[in-house]
């Protein structure tokens, strides 16, 4: 299991944290998810054999806001 924070970009209120989160949650890989709309960030824990941070990465952009890894 890997766990990485993610700048989210594009948010404008709390219903779009929520909206990322839901959606990541059900993505098939992805364990945990949390995304906090005041510090714009996105934590989430994915089973790397079975989706990547790329991809997790795509999943937020299909959305219409930009994710960019911290560090
Ligand atoms: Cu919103």
């Amino acid at each position: 299991m890997t766990k990485k924070v993610l700048d989210i970009g594009g948010m404008h209120c709390g219903a779009c944290a929520m909206g990322i989160q839901m959606y990541l949650s059900t993505t098939d890989g992805v364990k945990t998810v949390t995304v906090d709309y005041n510090t714009k960030k996105g934590e989430v824990e994915f089973d790397e054999n079975k989706i990547t941070l790329e991809r997790v990465i795509k999943c937020v952009g299909e959305l219409g806001y930009t994710a960019k890894p911290v560090d």
